[in-house]
């Protein structure tokens, strides 16, 4: 069978900060190689769709298959399938990925037709399955497991048997050195672990992994990394290093093999704080950048979105990354219930930490709890908007005010970010990459005011709506009674040593 594997567009932090390689697609592709199938993949992060027409045209594929792990692709992925179905009444249409997991009925229903099936959870466990049925009976599709077609859905789907026969194929991305974060330009990523055992009510980590908390080999992580060309890495696993052993035997295996590279990774406050060794080997060893996701400022706010941590640790945590000389980004979100007074607030706040700050709005998503408590809330459905720098829900300010004071935030961290002493090393770092030939990040540079700006976030809610995310009492309901896409583990196998399992523990 020829497949075609297909990430969409870009969206907005895309269009700035980072661009990275679709790692989860190239490793659905891995395994449909392996299961003897002849696999293309284009990234429209990258190419235009006039490259993805032309691309069907000569290969042909027998399944084009879509990645939509954000709800702001789907109308895209929507019209480029109808379009294709159009063109190629044969070809099957799949659309795989953590956000279409949870809503497959929706993508059926905007589909009209066009997308034969959605499948649900890890695509590598069920992708050989479903082209084999694609293959020999269209008509059975519905029996693979997680898939939802027209004609009903699939058993539960399952986990991959062994985390690490999942590789990612490489090779598969064309344009390799357009993808970069920041200075790490070039930038490769790879996944050390799967899923988180906590439980924020605005995150779908754990509802997609129900629960799950897996890791890969030390030495195939390892062997992965000493196989990447580029020299910067975004290490994606939800919370990084939340188990220091493990974390300690990536980092000597990796030391043995004296693989140097410059690293980026995401984690919690409170892992940083009891895993100080892990971070410090990782920061010999070349980790550069941090995100925290800090959220809130304040006790009140970490309750609300259950955190399971506190400012005071939070804050230990930032001083302990400082102390590493690592660059830190943190992200707080604003609440649709913010004022005037309170924006001033967290901007003063911000100005008074080192770090730069991201800020993010609440937003429900399918598969949070936020969503199945507050979906019939939400103000705008349009697809477009979800994308954490829009709001959705009923804001306390009148929404012109809301981004005014939103932006104002933003850009008071961005130049901080750029200020003048930054400007200097940045220029220094610019001047590096260029005579290496990369300019992602010097092109960065200079996007923030034309992609942030209040004028332009108002304007995107007056569009009109093709595709809306159908937010009503009784889709809340639905997903509230299980919000889990792959079956939820108990609490021993969240996590997979005893020292790490207490700790988790003590955080509840
Ligand atoms: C890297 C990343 C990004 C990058 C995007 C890079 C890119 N080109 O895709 C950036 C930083 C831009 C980003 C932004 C955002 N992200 Co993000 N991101 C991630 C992250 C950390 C890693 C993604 C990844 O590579 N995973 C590893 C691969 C192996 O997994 P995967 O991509 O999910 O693929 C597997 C399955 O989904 C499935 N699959 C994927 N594609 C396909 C296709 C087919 C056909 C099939 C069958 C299966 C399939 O099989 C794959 C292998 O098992 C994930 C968290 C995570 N650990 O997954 C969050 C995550 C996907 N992001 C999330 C969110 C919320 C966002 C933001 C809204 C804000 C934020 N929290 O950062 C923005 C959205 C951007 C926007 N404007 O709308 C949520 C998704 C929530 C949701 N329900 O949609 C996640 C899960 C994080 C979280 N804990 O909440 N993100
Ligand atoms: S710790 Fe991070 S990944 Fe885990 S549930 Fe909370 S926000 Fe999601």
């Amino acid at each position: 069978m020829k497949l075609l594997l297909v990430h969409p567009g870009p969206l907005m932090y895309t269009k700035i900060f980072l661009r990275l390689e679709p790692l989860g697609l190239e490793i659905v592709g891995e395994a449909a190689r392996r299961g003897g199938h002849e696999v293309r993949l284009i990234d429209l992060q990258i190419e235009s769709h006039a490259d993805y027409h032309a691309l069907c045209a000569a290969f042909e594929p027998n399944v084009v298959a879509f990645s939509c792990n954000y709800l702001a692709n789907i109308p895209e992925i929507v019209d480029l399938a109808k379009a294709t179905k159009h063109k190629f009444a044969r070809t099957a249409i799949v659309v795989g990925g953590h956000s279409a997991s949870f809503v497959p009925d929706d993508l059926l229903m905007h589909g009209q037709g066009a997308i034969d099936c959605v499948l649900k959870g890890e695509g590598e466990a069920a992708i050989n399955q479903l082209l084999a049925v694609i293959a020999e009976d269209r008509s059975s599709l519905h029996h693979v497991p997680g898939a939802v077609t027209p004609d009903g859905e699939g058993p539960r789907p399952g986990f991959v048997k062994n985390l690490d026969d999942s590789r990612p194929a490489r090779h598969l991305t064309r344009h390799r050195r357009n993808y970069f974060i920041g200075h790490l330009d070039p930038c490769a990523s790879i996944e050390f672990s799967r899923g988180c055992p906590w439980d924020c009510n605005f995150c779908s980590a754990w509802t997609f992994y129900g629960r799950s908390y897996r890791i890969i080999a030390p030495q195939v992580a390892a062997e992965e990394l000493a196989g990447i060309a580029e020299p910067g890495i975004f290490i994606v696993d939800d919370v990084a290093f939340i188990q220091e052993r493990h974390g300690l035997a990536i980092g000597e295996a990796v030391a043995r093999r004296g693989i140097r590279k410059e690293y980026y990774l995401e984690t919690r406050g409170d892992v940083l704080l009891r895993n100080k060794e892990v971070f410090r080997l990782w920061r010999d060893l070349g980790l550069r950048y941090m995100f925290l996701g800090i959220e809130a400022i304040d006790e009140e706010g970490l309750r609300q979105f259950r955190k399971r941590t506190s400012p005071g640790k939070n804050f230990e945590a930032l001083e302990f990354a400082r102390s590493l000389g690592i660059i830190v980004a943190i992200n707080i979100i604003a609440d649709c219930d913010w004022d005037e007074a309170r924006f001033a607030t967290v901007r003063q706040w911000c100005l008074e930490v080192p770090e730069v700050v991201n800020i993010s709005v609440n937003t429900p998503y399918p598969g949070t709890e936020i969503w199945s408590e507050r979906a019939d809330e939400v103000v705008n459905r349009d697809y477009r908007l979800y994308d954490i720098q829009h709001a959705v829900l009923p804001t306390r300010l009148p929404l012109d005010r809301f981004y005014a004071e939103l932006v104002k935030t933003q850009q008071v961290m961005n130049r901080k970010h750029l200020g003048f002493a930054g400007l200097r090393n940045v220029a220094a770092i610019a001047a590096r990459l260029a005579l290496r030939g990369q300019t992602n990040f010097i092109k960065m540079l200079w996007k923030f005011n034309s992609v942030y700006d209040p004028k332009l976030l108002l304007a995107d809610h007056a569009r009109a709506a093709s595709y809306q995310i159908a937010a009503s009492r009784k889709t809340a309901r639905r997903a509230g009674a299980d919000l889990y896409i792959h079956a939820p583990r108990d609490r021993r196998s969240r996590v997979v040593d005893a020292a790490t399992e207490r700790f988790v523990a003590e955080t509840r």
